[in-house]
């Protein structure tokens, strides 16, 4: 447990939570190092099935810690975007399991990175993403710059990534860059259910789903249709795949163990 980032874990479900409120939970090279390493440990341990990303207080994450670039022994932009946060992204695209991005408040500049990250996000209500890299002299970094025109489009993502505009919760909604938005006090309820759900689902199976996800971005149909039948094979060979049509015929939900 590190000063910055609490990880509990309940069941199937870790939940990471971004805890420097005071600062609205803005990334030093502590918290960096923490929640890459939270998530490498996670990533190694099949007893977690799903992970929730939150914020402590009354936002996400304001991103870099401002205040810790203005120290003498800061790390130069290129080594500190190498080192600290692209180790954090990769790991949370690699991980087997789903991880949901519960955005509690604003997420600026890398905060707003790291929701983009995650494969799934909800809001709440008072929720908002702002890039905030162009207006301190940066561009988008921790991969906003991919996922961005991934996920909205090139023309959104300019208009985002050059204007710096917020986007409300309710617009985030409206471009599907969240799939819910709720009130603020039952966020964690639905990051819950929504991290059970995934936590109940075939192991294996969304983590094969992930990596063709991933990888569908950067090939053609060709090979994305050879890519399934090679996973396929995998996943049909899974006990959990057994499992899943034994519960089909025996009318009850299946059980599965992650074999
Ligand atoms: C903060 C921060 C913060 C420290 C609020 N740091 N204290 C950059 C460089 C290096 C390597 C690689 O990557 C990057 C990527 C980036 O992340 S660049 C973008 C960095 N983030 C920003 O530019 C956002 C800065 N924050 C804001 O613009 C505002 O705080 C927002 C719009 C997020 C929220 O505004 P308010 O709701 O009005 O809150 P506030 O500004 O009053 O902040 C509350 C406190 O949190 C305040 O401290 P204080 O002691 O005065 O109460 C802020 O100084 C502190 N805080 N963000 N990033």
């Amino acid at each position: 447990m590190t000063e910055g980032l609490r990880v509990e874990v309940d069941g199937p479900i870790a939940i990471l939570t971004l805890d420097r409120p005071e600062a609205l939970n803005a990334l030093t090279v502590p918290v960096k190092v923490a929640l890459r390493e939270s998530l490498e440990s996670i990533a190694e341990d099949r007893a977690i099935r799903a992970v929730i990303l939150t914020g402590a207080g009354r936002a996400f994450c304001a991103g870099q810690d401002l205040a810790e670039r203005e120290r003498p022994d800061a790390a130069p932009l290129e080594v500190e975007v190498r080192e600290r946060y692209n180790p954090i992204i990769r790991a949370l695209r690699s991980m087997g399991q789903p991880v949901i991005a519960a955005v509690n408040g604003v997420a600026a500049g890398a905060g707003a990175s790291l929701a983009l990250a995650c494969d799934l996000r909800i809001a709440a209500e008072g929720a908002r993403f702002m890039l905030a890299f162009g207006r301190i002299g940066l561009v988008p970094d921790s991969g906003a710059s991919w996922f961005l025109p991934r996920l909205l489009g090139t023309a959104k993502a300019a208009e985002l990534a050059l204007l710096d505009d917020p986007v409300n919760a309710a617009d985030a909604l409206r471009l599907g860059l969240v799939s819910k938005v709720v009130p603020a006090d039952e966020l964690m309820t639905e990051a819950r259910a929504m991290a059970q759900r995934l936590a109940d689902g075939a192991p294996l199976a969304i983590a094969l789903t992930k990596q063709a996800l991933e990888r569908s971005l950067s090939i053609d149909l060709d090979e994305a249709l050879d890519g399934e039948a090679k996973l396929q094979g995998i996943a049909g060979a899974s006990a959990d795949h057994a499992e899943g049509l034994a519960a089909f015929r025996e009318k009850r939900p299946p059980r599965f163990e992650g074999l």
